[in-house]
């Protein structure tokens, strides 16, 4: 980070002796990564026209044409005229189903690219010089064209192209976590962009923006309703809805999903029971399912949330989650259709440990689920927290496809307001080494369905969407919902390549420009760490809405959603034993992990309150107690946010005024924020364990009562 602030001194030196520069376009935001911000020199091969190698071009090649003409005409200044014959210089779209106009173009076998990867290469090809954006389908074709053109408004030079992409899992979805009446749970960027009441009449044209932009970084699935659902959206009258949005979103490669709620039977048709045994149970839900596909022939299937804080599920019956995801499974099987059953449980009776919930209620049903069911997993065991280890069951359940779901909307880092790039947080799970089989096993090698021959794979990102104008609430939580594509098709990416690339793409295609927004973002997620949860900390927020801090909250319904059970301090120590002297969670691990963080000297700092209780004097690596350093990383926190301000400001004259002043804004409110967290925890813990701060270390500004006092009945986002 400190070079980051040098960095930006050096440039904002620079950009002062230079004398004024034009000031960069008002933008709002709307445009995502899809700017195309015009190209100052046109010395990378471009192409001089388009062709599609079909004459009867389906409605994805149309999409892709189109796109194709919307970025020229912004990057060029005027648009790739369209070629009927084969020249020098052509862009040619071409796949098995977009074919007839051009004999023997070599297409990319199923082998390179699987079903909805691509080639781009440039080729001689009846003897002139042609770029070809190839595919085994036009959905790869859609998704090659929009890597192609992303690469030019980056200043790629195209010479000798030569690029082959294949995804690296089969389902990559967003969950809306969107209510019927257009409130969002967990949502920060205004209502619903589903616009139930005017919809199949009314297509809003954003509905398109959001198919483009979700094929641009390839998702391919869309679970539209909230996961605490309402069976109402498989009625009829919404189906036709539903309908509606999935002919919008099919040229695009998207499929829709919807959210079944358990009881439907029950709540819509009277039935007396939800019993997964029950025959006219199964029978309502195969109608239902036959009913759902005259609607949408090409529907991906159900999300579901079941027997986990409230919803109804088989367990009700006495029957399992593999019964219950079974049953909905046999309903899609003649259709294709997919279930995806959560893995985020937790029972109703209070455990011992809720974090070991998950892993004791599906391991044992591992091999029990039908081949059309995926299980979806939280990236960490407890909730979406700024820090977690990666989910146990990720490794312990060969026999079951685990999709990982993960949060892009910042439910607990701060909502739209702080800057908190999760490309960082998912690297380091996807990253993390599980030790599930004898070779390298990081939990990527799971999701990707290498690990354990997974014959379907896929990845989930609760979207963080909404009416904004520009979508997510706030520009940089735009890099959050393309960083989750990026991964969803390639578990491996590289976060830091992600975020350079979608720094190039928003804000500027300069060098120093983007290094020192890609350092921003780098940063970012460990700094709302040290000021909200350092060292393994967790679950610290507000109680419902889970704004702001609240360690103090021990009393409420059941002891596992206070923040006081997560961290149990009292005047000797502080932390959450997982070890075999407590809830042995870390058991739940495979060997060597489990032996890793099973050790106080062994386990990594930034987990160590997480699986340990220490006393407040226990000693760190850098000689620092535990006292010493979470006050230290509180401080460090804010002073991180402090050198963001700084680095934000070097970038004045490089960003157009209306972003610059919002990103502005948010980075003064998260600095407010992250003195409100440093002081309020270290009001709360010096009440507890008595200890004096450091020297040279500023007293909290208010005493803890007054952190106590404050309440938010109103702050957005609530859940049900
Ligand atoms: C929690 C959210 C809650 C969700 C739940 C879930 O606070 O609103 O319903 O996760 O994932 O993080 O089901």
């Amino acid at each position: 980070m400190r070079n980051i602030v040098r960095r930006a001194a050096i440039l904002f030196t620079a950009i002062a002796t230079a004398g004024a520069l034009s000031p960069a376009l008002a933008e709002d935001g709307y445009d995502l990564w899809l700017r195309y911000a015009p190209l100052e020199e046109a010395s990378y091969a471009t192409p001089r026209h388009v062709m599609a190698a079909c004459s009867d071009p389906s409605a994805t090649i149309d999409a892709a044409l189109d796109e194709i003409d919307r970025a020229t005409q912004s990057m060029l200044g005027e648009a790739l005229p369209r070629a009927d014959t084969l020249q020098g210089g052509t862009l040619v779209l071409a796949s098995p189903e977009c074919s007839g106009m051009l004999e023997n173009l070599p297409l990319p076998s199923s082998y390179e690219v699987g079903v909805d990867g691509y080639a781009i290469k440039e080729i001689r090809h009846s003897g002139r010089q042609i770029t070809l954006i190839s595919a085994q389908s036009d959905i790869g074709v859609l998704y090659g064209t929009f890597d192609y053109l992303q690469r030019m408004a980056r200043g790629q030079n195209f010479t000798g192209v030569n690029i082959v992409s294949r995804p690296k899992t089969q389902l990559r979805l967003l969950n809306h976590w969107d209510n019927l009446d257009r409130h969002v749970e967990r949502g920060y960027s205004g209502q619903s962009i589903w616009d139930w009441h005017r919809l199949p009449g009314y297509l809003d044209p954003k509905y398109t923006d959001y198919a483009r932009a979700n094929a641009s970084i390839g998702i391919n699935g869309v679970s539209l309703t909230n996961v605490n659902a309402d069976a109402t959206v498989l009625t009829p009258h919404y189906l036709e809805k539903v309908a509606a949005l999935a002919d919008v979103f099919r040229p695009y490669g998207i499929k829709v999903y919807l959210t079944a709620r358990f009881s439907a039977p029950m709540e819509l048709d009277g039935l007396p029971t939800a019993d997964p045994r029950d025959p006219a149970v199964q029978a309502w839900w195969q109608d239902k399912a036959n009913e759902i596909y005259t609607y949408v022939p090409d529907f991906g299937g159900f999300l579901v949330k079941a027997n986990s804080e409230g919803q109804p599920g088989p367990q009700d019956y006495g029957r399992s989650h593999a019964e219950g995801a079974n049953m909905l499974a046999a309903a899609l099987e003649p259709h294709g259709g997919n279930v995806m059953w959560r893995a985020f449980v937790y029972s109703a009776e209070e455990p011992e440990d809720r974090v070991k919930q998950a892993y004791t209620e599906f391991v044992p049903l591992d091999g029990q689920f039908a081949d059309n069911v995926l299980v979806q997993v939280k990236n960490g065991p407890l909730d979406f927290q700024p820090r977690e280890p990666f989910h146990p069951l990720f490794g312990a359940m060969p026999e079951t496809p685990l999709m990982m779901e993960l949060q892009i909307t910042k439910e607990y880092l701060g909502f739209s307001t702080h800057l908190a790039y999760l490309g960082t947080l998912w690297e380091e799970v996807l990253s993390a080494e599980t030790h599930a089989t004898d070779q390298r096993a990081p939990v990527a090698s799971v999701i990707d369905g290498t690990a354990h021959d997974y014959e379907i794979t896929g990845m989930a990102g609760v979207a963080n969407i909404g009416s904004d104008r520009n979508w997510s609430g706030s520009i940089f939580d735009q890099a959050n919902w393309y960083a989750f594509g990026r991964m969803a098709w390639d578990p491996d990416a590289s976060a830091e390549a992600i975020a350079r690339d979608w720094a190039e793409l928003t804000f500027s295609r300069a060098p120093e420009v983007a290094d020192i927004i890609t350092g921003l973002m780098m940063g970012s997620r460990e700094a709302v760490v040290n000021y909200m949860t350092p060292l393994g900390l967790t679950h610290l927020m507000g109680t419902g809405h889970h704004y702001g801090p609240a360690l103090w909250v021990d009393d409420l319904g059941r002891a596992d959603w206070t923040p006081y059970y997560y961290h149990k301090a009292m005047k000797d120590a502080v932390g959450f034993d997982r070890t075999e002297t407590g809830s042995n969670a870390v058991d739940q691990y495979a060997g060597p992990v489990a032996q890793k963080w099973a050790g106080q000297d062994t386990v990594p700092d930034e987990l160590l309150l997480w699986f340990h209780r220490v006393g407040w004097d226990h000693e760190l690596d850098n000689g620092n107690t535990v006292w010493e350093e979470l006050v230290r990383r509180y401080d460090l926190g804010v002073s991180q946010v402090e050198d963001m301000q700084t680095v934000w400001h070097s970038l004045e004259h490089e960003v157009d005024a209306e972003r610059f002043e919002q990103v502005s804004a948010f980075l003064a409110i998260q600095h407010q924020e992250a003195i409100w967290w440093r002081d309020a925890s270290i009001a709360y813990w010096q009440s507890v364990n008595g200890l004096p701060l450091p020297e040279d270390v500023a007293a909290p500004a208010r005493d803890l009562d007054y952190y106590k006092s404050l309440s938010f009945p109103n702050a957005p986002g609530q859940g049900e």
